[in-house]
């Protein structure tokens, strides 16, 4: 009735119900003891590892529940204009741990643990990674949302609930990258709430049947149910905990009937089974291998069921429609979530009845755009006749927003683009949403850019490439303001406190503040700068990098049987396998380096500082190329390693199934890292960030943030090396229309191809794919940068003989960094784009 009183009941009975949050180490073994018993139904004579860390999780999970619950009701009272941000990938890692540091509890847990007979060592290790992504943007994604919990943003994540994640990565003998899948839901996930009573109808195919006034009825076809999973984001110190939102698809009706009925069970199950691959797997980010059609849906399926739980939750708070971009902006994750601009344009004018302008203005006010590469290859578009069969009333709408609508009440938006530049048939045919060919395709930058608010870029250099090269025609057409930059962050909490615990406990007390305070705001981090001169600090220093290198160590020992040396430098890549990102260039230097060392005499060799060169990533399970890099390395290492006149100079270790929970081993570990991709490539990177984060030095490019973090921590802590982005049009066009010989252009690249071609590290013709890349047109160009990357190693060769200095390069890196925080970035977000404020919980 609406009239009802809430709660029902003595509200005192309510509130004095609620299970206190203790959390002193007894109140957290009762806690723990109490779940194993009811909630895992085991006893502790039989218990392991794993149920240990179930229950604990369990325990952890319950002071989550509370904050979360208190900080929807104060959402809800307050009604704050919210963000959701749209991310096709969450790559969460584990949260255990990072649950532990954000509440303040990671000590009495492990007290209380450690009381009940466990090691939280063992218990963390039980844990699975979430690893709803693929790289870079799933990871950020995962940053930005520990910084709105964190800056107390009210800002909620939506994204798929894949039953499969990423898929793991297994090496054979030959060298070769295997696949298996994922199946991380396998052992329950404590650090999710089954929301079985959100749920929407999703609908596919059918007819789009045009009335008056550009509305349509949209019927038939198939419906599909979305269910939410809510995933606790907490902030770190404060009891704001943000929301992840996932969707999962189910069959709307649990089986068809009239077909069960009459005995076909085949038939029965079939739409129950089509209804659930929608969120069955995450795909790889390569278009080789995609089922086209599935990879739309999950599109389709994840806006759809987004928008409507935001719109429900609008018409909660009773405002007219037209507030609607008062009340929620949505950030579009790349163009992954580009059908979020008609099906928002669909809701407004076949649901809620308003006209073309109205609607336009509406979610032009509402959607923001970032662009995350400008690799022509990642660009997505999709078949006009897919649209056309999947979501008919969206190709109408689209094809509208063509040419009938833009910005104001019924312009036209290539009609306009046509007045502005008149006669510019090649503009027109360029901007146009439609891509004309066979068959026509939707381009969904194009509607993004032209839907959206704002668009930006993830670091100067990308954003600057962005608005000169991908979206120039829209720069002109709309003008520059629309355009901006967000250079991407990272978050401190897991990328220093949790994965390097005694860097973190050294800060703290080398600046006498808690740890809260420069966590959360990482400029502080400058106040180190005096400690530089203080020789004690940087034998700390240096140590706490040395038993990190220990523990890296210790981890291979135990994973992969291998021993390391910890006299080494430790120089580490660790990203997806790609050819921009020149993997490649590193195993070929490795190989130079290893053909030096052999020449040298004894006494030579004594004078060489030994190094020990990591590499991690996955290739997409079609990309032939990258799969041989991973070949060649596993091989080169294989040979490297035993060669007995060089293998305490120099060891190579190819670390299968990268994922998050490795790179927090990898990152505080290393001396340098590797950041090398051909200039004007890389949208941003943020491992980068991580790595200089942590102490180590930056040996890379003139390209995404590599050069911003050079500007930070001065140029003289970072290894440059290569041709800067004007060069790379210029240099490619010689390699198609003048091609020099590898032999005469880099003599020194030429033996190391030579080398490989020759079978030194296994059959060569395997290889000759891999090396006719740079033998012919060479795009990524290897030959030209190869003696400058040489070049680049040598001096670091140099700058490591003076260790003294090279900590104080260390020190002096971290203490820069602080831009490069994730706070900062969804704070510009916030601040510049979404026009949110923090919504503290009391
Ligand atoms: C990636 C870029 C990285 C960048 C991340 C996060 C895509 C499409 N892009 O350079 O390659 O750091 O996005 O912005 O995954």
């Amino acid at each position: 009735t609406g009239k009802e009183k809430w709660p029902r009941g003595d509200e005192k009975v309510w509130k004095e119900g609620l299970r206190g949050v203790d959390t002193d180490v007894t109140s957290i073994t009762k806690s723990i003891v109490n779940h194993v018993q009811t909630s895992l139904a085991r006893q502790a004579y039989n218990l392991d590892d794993l149920g240990a860390y179930q229950a604990a999780a369990l325990s952890v999970r319950d002071d989550l529940i509370v904050n979360w619950n208190e900080t929807q009701l104060h959402y809800s009272r307050k009604e704050p204009k919210r963000a959701y941000y749209l991310s096709l990938e969450f790559l969460m890692g584990r949260t255990f741990d990072n649950a532990l540091l954000n509440l303040g509890l990671k000590e009495q847990y492990r007290d209380g643990v450690k009381a009940l007979g466990f090691s939280m060592e063992d218990l963390l290790e039980q844990e699975r990674d979430a690893a709803l992504g693929n790289g870079g943007l799933g990871r950020l994604a995962a940053c930005y949302l520990d910084s709105s919990a964190s800056q107390e943003l009210p800002v909620w994540g939506y994204g798929l609930r894949y039953k499969y994640g990423i898929f793991q990565q297994l090496i054979s003998p030959e060298g070769q990258q295997l696949e298996a899948p994922d199946p991380w839901l396998d052992n329950q996930n404590p650090w999710e709430l089954p929301r079985l009573d959100v749920t929407y109808d999703v609908r596919f195919y059918g007819t789009a049947e045009r009335l008056e006034d550009g509305r349509a009825s949209w019927h038939g076809g198939q419906e599909v149910l979305a269910v939410a999973y809510d995933v606790m984001v907490p902030g770190c110190y404060t009891k704001n905990t943000n929301n992840l939102r996932l969707w999962e698809s189910k069959p709307k009706r649990g089986f068809d009937l009239n077909s069960f009925n009459a005995g076909d069970y085949e038939h029965a199950i079939e739409s129950s089974n089509s209804a659930a691959a929608i969120t069955s797997v995450l795909y790889p980010n390569d278009h080789t291998t995609c089922k086209l059609e599935l990879r739309l849906k999950q599109q389709y399926f994840w806006t759809a069921a987004s928008l409507a739980d935001m719109i429900r939750r609008f018409k909660n708070i009773g405002k007219p429609i037209s507030e609607f971009p008062d009340y929620v902006a949505i950030q579009l994750n790349d163009t992954h979530p580009t059908l979020a601009i008609p099906e928002l344009m669909r809701i407004l004018i076949d649901d809620e009845e308003l006209p073309w302008g109205a609607a336009w203005q509406i979610v032009t006010n509402t959607i923001f755009y970032t662009n995350h590469t400008v690799l022509p290859e990642a660009l997505e578009k999709w078949p006009v006749p897919l649209m056309e069969h999947l979501l008919p009333r969206h190709m109408q709408i689209i094809y509208d927003i063509n040419l009938y609508v833009f910005k104001s009440p019924i312009s036209f938006f290539l009609q306009a683009v046509e007045k502005k530049f008149p006669g510019d048939r090649d503009r027109l045919a360029r901007m146009s949403l439609i891509e004309e060919g066979f068959p026509k395709q939707v381009r969904m930058a194009h509607l993004a850019c032209i839907g959206s608010r704002k668009v930006n870029g993830v670091a100067e250099l990308h954003s600057e490439l962005v608005r000169t090269t991908i979206l120039k025609d829209f720069v002109e057409f709309e003008g520059l303001s629309k355009f901006s930059n967000v250079t991407n962050g990272i978050t401190p909490r897991r990328w220093l406190d949790q994965c390097n615990p005694e860097l973190a406990a050294l800060i703290s007390k080398s600046l006498k503040v808690d740890k809260s305070v420069w966590l959360k705001d990482l400029e502080k981090l400058k106040d180190l700068l005096p400690f530089v001169e203080d020789k004690a600090f940087r034998e700390e220093w240096a140590a706490i990098k040395q038993r990190n290198k220990e523990r890296l160590a210790h981890h291979v020992q135990t994973t992969l049987g291998l021993t390391v040396n910890t006299n080494a430098m430790f120089d580490v890549q660790i990203k997806r396998l790609h050819e921009y990102k020149r993997q490649t260039l590193n195993i070929l230097g490795v190989i130079h380096r290893y053909l030096t060392l052999k020449a040298m005499s004894a006494e030579e060799r004594k004078k060489v500082n030994p190094r020990v060169v990591f590499f991690a990533g996955k290739a997409a399970p079609a990309y032939f190329i990258a799969k041989l890099t991973i070949r060649l390395i596993v091989n080169a290492a294989r040979v490297i390693n035993a060669d007995p006149d060089t293998r305490d100079l120099l060891t190579v270790y190819f670390l299968p199934d990268y994922s998050v929970s490795l790179a927090e081993v990898l990152i505080p570990a290393s001396d340098i890292s590797q950041h090398i991709s051909t200039a004007g490539t890389e949208a941003s990177g943020t491992s980068n960030m991580k790595f200089c984060l942590n102490g180590g030095l930056l040996v890379g490019t003139v390209d995404g943030a590599n050069i911003e973090i050079a500007e930070a921590v001065g140029e003289s802590n970072v290894f440059f090396f290569g041709h800067l982005t004007p060069a790379v049009e210029d240099l490619r066009y010689q390699h198609i229309y003048h091609p020099v010989p590898v032999e005469e252009k880099c003599p020194a690249l030429a033996k190391v191809l030579n080398t490989v071609s020759e079978g030194r590290f296994g059959d060569g013709g395997v290889y000759e794919p891999l090396l006719n890349t740079i033998r012919q047109g060479d795009h990524y160009l290897l030959t030209d940068d190869f003696d400058s990357y040489i070049g680049a190693l040598a001096m670091v060769d140099q700058a490591y003989l003076d260790k003294d200095e090279w900590v104080k390069k260390s020190i002096r890196t971290t203490a820069n960094m602080g831009k490069f925080s994730s706070d900062r970035a969804i704070l510009e977000y916030a601040e510049s784009f979404w026009n949110i404020e923090p919504a503290k919980v009391p």
